[in-house]
């Protein structure tokens, strides 16, 4: 009963160490949708980014809307292009999304909230754009990279 104890404790204490180291934690981007309303300082729509690079595997990005008057979205997408060569409708003044593969977004934001997405990314280079119509044209995207482990 003794030895059957101790092999009991020590399959507990094997566990618990197991537990606390969960798998690779997620590198946090944080994304700032920003424009006029934002700050008087700010001349345009932008996309800040806290970093424009990580390391491949998994990502979330925490995306908050600083305009004081307009909605917002950030949209991934996986791409060696600048975003003014996407499929655009210039009559909505929009990018085509259906004809740009995009591998997640925090959708359409209201002024001051906050949302996140996490995806799992491959070496290569991205592009993070807000499709509210006008937008993009307006400079509302970033470049992001990711490099291998
Ligand atoms: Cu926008």
């Amino acid at each position: 009963m003794r030895r059957h104890g101790s092999f009991r404790t020590l399959m507990v204490l094997a566990i618990l160490v197991a537990s606390s180291f969960p798998a690779a934690a997620a590198t946090i981007v944080k994304v700032e949708l920003q424009d006029p309303s934002t700050d008087d300082a700010i001349k345009s729509m932008q996309m800040k980014l806290d970093r424009d690079s990580v390391p491949a595997g998994q990502v979330r990005f925490e995306a908050v809307n600083d305009s004081k008057s307009l909605v917002h979205e950030m949209i991934v997408v996986k791409t060696d292009h600048d975003p003014s060569s996407f499929p655009y409708d210039s009559k909505k003044d929009e990018v085509i999304e259906a004809k740009v593969k995009s591998l997640g977004e925090v959708s359409e934001l209201e002024p001051g909230k906050s949302g996140h997405l996490s995806v799992n990314l491959k070496p290569g280079r991205y592009v993070l754009y807000c499709n509210q119509a006008g937008h993009m044209h307006q400079g509302m995207w970033a470049h992001f990279s990711v490099t291998a482990k």
